[in-house]
């Protein structure tokens, strides 16, 4: 969405690449021109399949809330960790990937150098004063040439970037709302976590941090 500044010109959010490695670019404010669609779409894949709480193969419960869109999500219980097209929830189908999700990724990916990626899978997470991530890689997709876009809304976050072991040293990497990160290449399969996010207040979504992590899993 454009804005009018004190003078009534209207202008653009502003948007700059910060690469991060090889493979890997944060693109600030990226999805700041679409905010409003974003949220509103959010709000609506919600309504279908709201946020839970997955419990993971170990029977811990994550601090994280979790929900998807897209022809595939991403699940977890007792049996491991996978890509399913059902709602455990509801049994049925995930809601769609909404165009406005489907165009920021898709605009992402070729900006950072991944013309054509057409996801099909949209894990939504949802972080409240004190949730983390630990640190993990994403290695469950079928094609590992594709990239992961990733969207962060709402409260700022720290996010913990590692290296290819798990005990390679991290940098922290700040991320705000509209920050859209692309990891793809030699960036694809590194160690990443959030740390525990801080309590605090962002106009858009209150207390929450929300993150819109896009993939081709199938
Ligand atoms: C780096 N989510 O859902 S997004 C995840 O902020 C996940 O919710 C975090 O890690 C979040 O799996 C971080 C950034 C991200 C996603 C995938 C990656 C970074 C990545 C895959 C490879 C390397
Ligand atoms: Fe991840």
């Amino acid at each position: 969405m454009n804005t009018a500044d004190l003078f009534g010109n209207v202008t653009s959010p502003v948007r700059w690449d910060e690469p991060l490695c090889d493979g890997a670019v944060v693109l600030r404010g990226f999805a700041l021109a679409d905010e409003t669609a974003l949220l509103h779409a959010l709000d609506a894949v919600v309504m279908q399949t709201p946020f839970r709480h997955l419990i993971t193969p170990g029977g811990f419960r994550m601090s994280v809330g979790m929900t998807n869109a897209g022809s595939l999500g991403w699940v977890s219980d007792r049996r491991g960790y996978r890509y399913d097209p059902v709602d455990p929830l509801s049994g049925k189908p995930w809601p769609g990937l909404p165009e406005a999700f489907l165009q920021l990724a898709t605009a992402a990916a070729a900006h950072a150098g991944f013309a054509g990626f057409v996801p099909d899978a949209c894990l939504i997470n949802r972080y409240e004063a004190g949730t983390r991530l630990s640190l993990h890689q994403d290695r469950d997709e079928h094609d590992l040439g594709q990239p992961i876009v990733s969207v962060s809304l709402g409260m700022p976050a720290v996010f913990l970037f590692g290296g290819r072991l798990r005990k390679d040293a991290q940098v922290r990497v700040p991320l705000a709302h509209g920050d859209v990160v692309v990891w793809g290449g030699p960036a694809r399969l590194r160690y990443h976590g959030v740390m525990p996010l801080k309590p605090g207040y962002h106009e858009a979504l209150g207390g929450v941090r929300i993150n819109l992590t896009f993939r081709k899993a199938g």
